[in-house]
């Protein structure tokens, strides 16, 4: 079994297409409950479930209906952030007050926080009631269609919410291809990729150049949908400016620690990564998996048999750096001062992050 959503709105951040995915899958078991006259009255991101950890994951409505439930819960504003206006007065039984929830929970995972976020019932009534905004520098990193989806459901009158087949009939699920979601990214990846740009432009091509070697093909796909993700202008490298979008669009605007990794991103302006430099920065090099490649490749370029990188052996398989670049690199790594580099010596470059 997976996570709940809302465990995994506190670990990872999810990309528009993931995010499209779990409301298509969410929508049909609606469609398919609301079909039979069952109202779930109560869809917030505990009780939504994935079947898997995988981006393949099935949703999984639990709780369905708790009526008994339902009034403890009225007192629980937590809760009751997810509750459709004409719930706090009437009846629960009306399949339109469900599809209003569905708005709030895309709402939270576009924006990163809820729409209406109050601490009672009577304030929160009076939110709604001034109506729904939304905050434009986040919201204009997505689809138009997403923010049109949103507006439909989160309407006043119930009557003219989107059904949940209206809904699933909405142009937003046309604007992915399957096997469009990217893996998702977590903080720690985040800081994989700004402590890589911070590298020397020597360390940065060394670490390619082992990912390019020793990099299997199914890790290259998954990661391939990532870099595609990051380089909309679709020129086949990521630049500043799309990194920094990018990890706004997965990262939520207003999450704090985000924030704070974002604003720690200091990149030249014309600096660009191609896809086995993003690959090498995200790689977590402490990995079993990874080391063994790096010894691996480290096999490869030595010295005949002799278990070190010389200098002039090194050079020769990452041509184009200044030379002023190798002694700075020798003067980090050569620990020793022999002017070989070890096997040892090597994995430092990649262990010290
Ligand atoms: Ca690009
Ligand atoms: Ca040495």
């Amino acid at each position: 079994m997976g996570d709940s959503l809302s465990e995994k709105l506190s670990i990872k951040y999810l990309s528009e297409p993931l995010i499209c995915k779990i409301t298509k899958n969410l929508l049909e078991a609606l469609a398919y409950s609301h079909s039979r006259d069952v109202v779930h009255k109560n869809i917030n991101p505990d009780n939504i479930l994935f079947d898997s950890k995988s981006t393949n994951a099935i949703v999984k409505l639990n709780n369905f209906g708790l009526d008994s439930e339902m009034e403890k819960q009225r007192s629980n504003i937590g809760t009751l952030q997810y509750l459709a206006p004409e719930v706090f007065k009437e009846s629960y039984d009306d399949p339109a007050s469900d599809m209003w929830s569905v708005g709030v929970l895309v709402y939270l995972m576009i924006i990163g926080k809820l729409p209406f976020i109050s601490r009672n019932e009577e304030e929160l009534s009076k939110k709604i009631a001034i109506g729904l905004l939304m905050p434009e520098d986040i919201i204009q990193l997505y689809t138009l269609e997403v923010k049109d989806f949103i507006k439909k459901l989160l309407v006043f009158d119930s009557t003219k919410r989107m059904t949940a087949i209206e809904a699933l009939g909405h142009q937003w699920f046309s604007k992915f291809k399957e096997g469009d979601e990217p893996i998702l990214l977590n903080e720690q990846e985040i800081k994989f990729i700004r402590d890589f740009y911070r590298r020397p432009k020597l360390e940065k091509a060394i670490f390619s150049f082992v990912t390019s070697q020793a990099s299997s093909i199914d890790e290259e796909k998954e990661y391939m949908k990532l870099f595609k993700f990051f380089d909309t202008d679709k020129n086949g490298s990521i630049s500043k400016q799309e990194l920094i979008d990018g990890i706004k669009k997965i990262g939520f605007s207003n999450n704090k620690k985000i924030e704070k990794i974002l604003n720690s991103i200091k990149i030249d302006e014309d600096c660009l990564i191609d896809f086995s430099e993003f690959l090498a920065s995200i790689s977590d090099w402490k990995s079993e998996r990874n080391i063994k490649k790096i010894e691996n490749v480290f096999l490869l370029c030595e010295e005949n048999g002799k278990g070190y990188l010389s200098i002039k052996n090194i050079k020769v398989r990452i041509p184009g750096i200044p030379d002023a670049e190798w002694d700075r690199f020798f003067e980090k790594f050569d620990e020793n001062k022999d002017n070989i580099i070890s096997i040892d010596e090597f994995k430092q470059c990649f262990l010290n992050r």
